[in-house]
Parts: C-alpha cells; sequence; structure tokens
C-alpha cells in the first residue's frame, strides 16, 4: 500500500549546459541520466549542504523519535509487546547510525551534527515533541507516524546520493515492519472492551493533524522543494506525498473502526482524491520553532543520555587505541 512508482514522468528537466565548467557538466549530465552521485564524486556545494542538512536532520529524527516510544517500554502491557517495542526503538536507533553515516561521507563529524542538535541549532521532526499518554499512543505511532514516514521515505530509496539513498532501503524495510506492528496492537484494543475502544479514538484525535503537518509546508511555502527535486533529492512534493497518506489510510481508518478528526474529510470523485481540512500550519511553526509541548524535555533528554554515555565512548576509544599500539608493536 506504501509502494509508488519507481518512473516519475518529466522527473528531471533538461540540464542546462551553458558556460558548465567540465565537472558540473558531468554531475548535471549524472543527474539527469538519473544516475547516483557517489562521496569521492564532485558536487556543487550547494547540492552538498542541502544533503547534509536533510540526512542531519533525518538522523536527529531517528534518535529523537527513540524517546516518546522508549518511555512505554517497562508499561508495556504484555511481554510480547515489550519485545516488539524494545526491537522497534532499536531499529530507530539503528537507522540513526545508518543516516549519520551517510551524513558523513558528505565531510561533516557525527561530534558537529550531535552538537548541532544538543544546541537547538538543528531540527528534528516537529512529531516526537508530542506527549505519548497511554499505550494507545504507542499504536497510533506505529500506524500514523510510521506510515507517513514510508510514505515520506520510500521515494527516497531513488534520492540522486547514492549513501543516503542505499541507508532508505533497509530503513523502509523496517519502517514496514514498525506501522504493521502499531497498526495490529489497535485492532487487537478495538477488538476489546469500550474503554480500549476509546483509547484507540483518543489517540487518533490527537494525532491525526500533527501526522499530516510531518510532511512538511505547503509546496508554495517550502522553500527547498524545488532545487532539492532538480537534483533528485526529493522525488515527490511535500503536498503530493500528504494527498498519498491521506488516500492510503482512509481505508484503514475503516477497517480499523476509528473516525479521522476532519469534518472536510470526503472523496472526491472529479480528483479521485480525498479532500481534507486546513492544517494548523501556525501551530506547526510554533512547534518547529522550540515550543511545542515537549521540545525542551526531548532535547534534556538527549543530551543527559549522551552525557551519561560519554565514559562508554572513552573507554571504547581507549581500548582501540590500545589495540591498534598491540598491533603495531607485533608488526614491528
Ligand atoms: N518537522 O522547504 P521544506 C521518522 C522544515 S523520522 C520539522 O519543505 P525540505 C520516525 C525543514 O527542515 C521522520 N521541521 O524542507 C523516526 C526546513 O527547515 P530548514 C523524519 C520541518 O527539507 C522514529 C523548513 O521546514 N523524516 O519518521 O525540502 C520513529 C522548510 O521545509 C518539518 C525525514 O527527515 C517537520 N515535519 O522538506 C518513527 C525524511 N517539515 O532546514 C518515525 C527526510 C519541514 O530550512 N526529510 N521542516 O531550517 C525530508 O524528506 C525533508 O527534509 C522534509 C522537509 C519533507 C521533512
Amino acid at each position: 500500500m506504501y509502494t509508488q512508482a519507481m518512473d516519475i514522468p518529466g522527473q528531471h528537466q533538461a540540464a542546462v549546459s551553458v558556460n558548465l565548467s567540465p565537472e558540473e557538466a558531468k554531475f548535471e549530465a549524472r543527474i539527469e541520466a538519473d544516475g547516483r552521485i557517489e562521496p569521492q564524486d564532485w558536487m556543487p556545494e550547494a547540492y552538498r549542504k542541502t544533503l547534509v542538512r536533510q540526512i542531519s536532520q533525518h538522523a536527529h529524527s531517528e534518535i529523537v523519535g527513540m524517546l516518546p516510544e522508549g518511555n512505554w517500554i517497562s508499561r508495556a502491557p504484555s511481554l510480547k509487546r515489550k519485545a516488539i517495542l524494545i526491537a522497534k526503538v532499536q531499529d530507530e536507533g539503528g537507522h540513526g547510525l545508518y543516516l549519520y553515516s551517510a551524513a558523513e561521507t558528505l565531510g561533516t563529524s557525527r561530534d558537529e551534527m550531535i552538537d548541532a542538535l544538543h544546541s537547538g541549532k538543528a531540527k528534528y521532526s516537529s512529531i516526537f515533541n508530542y506527549p505519548t499518554l497511554n499505550w494507545a499512543d504507542v499504536g497510533v505511532i506505529g500506524w500514523l507516524v510510521d506510515g507517513a514516514a514510508i510514505m515520506n521515505q520510500i521515494p527516497l530509496c531513488r534520492c540522486s546520493y547514492g549513501p543516503y539513498s542505499r541507508a532508505m532501503v533497509r530503513v523502509c524495510k523496517e519502517e514496514s515492519f514498525h506501522q504493521r506492528q502499531g497498526y495490529e496492537a489497535l485492532l487487537v484494543m478495538m477488538r476489546g472492551t469500550e474503554e480500549q475502544k476509546q483509547m484507540v479514538q483518543d489517540a487518533v484525535n490527537r494525532w491525526w493533524w500533527k501526522c499530516l503537518a510531518m510532511f512538511g509546508p505547503p509546496d508554495a511555502d517550502s522553500p527547498h522543494s524545488a532545487q532539492a527535486m532538480k537534483w533528485g533529492i526529493k522525488r515527490i512534493s511535500n503536498d503530493e506525498l500528504r494527498q498519498k497518506f491521506v488516500d492510503a489510510t482512509v481505508p484503514q481508518a475503516k477497517v480499523l473502526g476509528v473516525t479521522l478528526p476532519d469534518p472536510n474529510l470526503k472523496w472526491n470523485e472529479e480528483r479521485q482524491h480525498y479532500d481534507f481540512g486546513q492544517i494548523d500550519w501556525q501551530e506547526f511553526w510554533n512547534t518547529v520553532q522550540g515550543n511545542g509541548p515537549c521540545n525542551k524535555e526531548r532535547l534534556a533528554t538527549r543530551v543527559k543520555a549522551h552525557n551519561d554515555g560519554r565514559w562508554v565512548r572513552e573507554a571504547a576509544m581507549a581500548y582501540a587505541h590500545k589495540q591498534a599500539q598491540r598491533a603495531h608493536k607485533e608488526a614491528a
């Protein structure tokens, strides 16, 4: 249901080849031919900067995304749910690592990226600044947040930067399991007591609009989209992905038996898509700018985890140094 066509007609504009240096021409030709740019290849500084920004923000989202769900590991309702949740949260940590590694191939160190996150300079996904109030929220994060993440990330498997596109293939496979486990957990609750059903509906009401905002501002207000699309970094626009997500999710909500909290949500025969209501963009920007309900708490938890783990990093470095010295002595 989240698969998307691999070819998008007219995706690449013909390269404007006037006054290009040989290396620029080679880069443009590779983009035009839908090839991949690799770390050792020449690339325009703005392309490199855009990728570092997007990939590092993506990596930060993965590791901050561990926090709202991580809070529920000790409170999961059964051993089975606990084991699934531990595996999921661990996967998110792994996604962060693939992505930091992909960004490092562009010449920015992991320390620089982590500093930018911890100092509040770098962004991460708005969605992780909202609280997880009860167990149904964990299911809804899997179903809707991971569902939105997959919709956004499948086109990134075809991103023009090789290391990012390859990382995304594995990330998407794992996200697909995350989405299903969330949906299945909610299905079980919807077959339960009246109270459980209400918990699910309440969680859906709280998360629905935030998930629609996750795809980023409308195309007309998205400063980076046009250039990122030309470079083959983004393949499908924020608005198109949002629409695809709504269209895929409405039938799932029906099967689940929940109502999506939007009186304007209805099938448009002419467009062959669902129409939906207005997103509160002021609330979105307020959250992105650091003033959402959990921004301060999330950042403080991240900084504390990083500081508490300092001794592990130092011990690992000391061990690696000792091993290297031993290998050097043996070779001498
Ligand atoms: N939250 O010109 P635009 C996950 C910012 S991980 C915060 O459209 P772009 C998961 C944007 O950064 C989910 N900020 O930008 C993990 C830009 O600000 P700057 C993360 C947002 O880059 C664990 C400004 O708004 N996924 O799902 O072309 C558990 C203008 O936007 C947001 C990714 O990161 C937002 N929602 O498009 C479960 C995917 N949206 O940088 C799940 C990779 C926009 O100028 N990233 N902004 O200061 C992307 O695909 C793109 O970067 C975006 C934004 C679609 C997010």
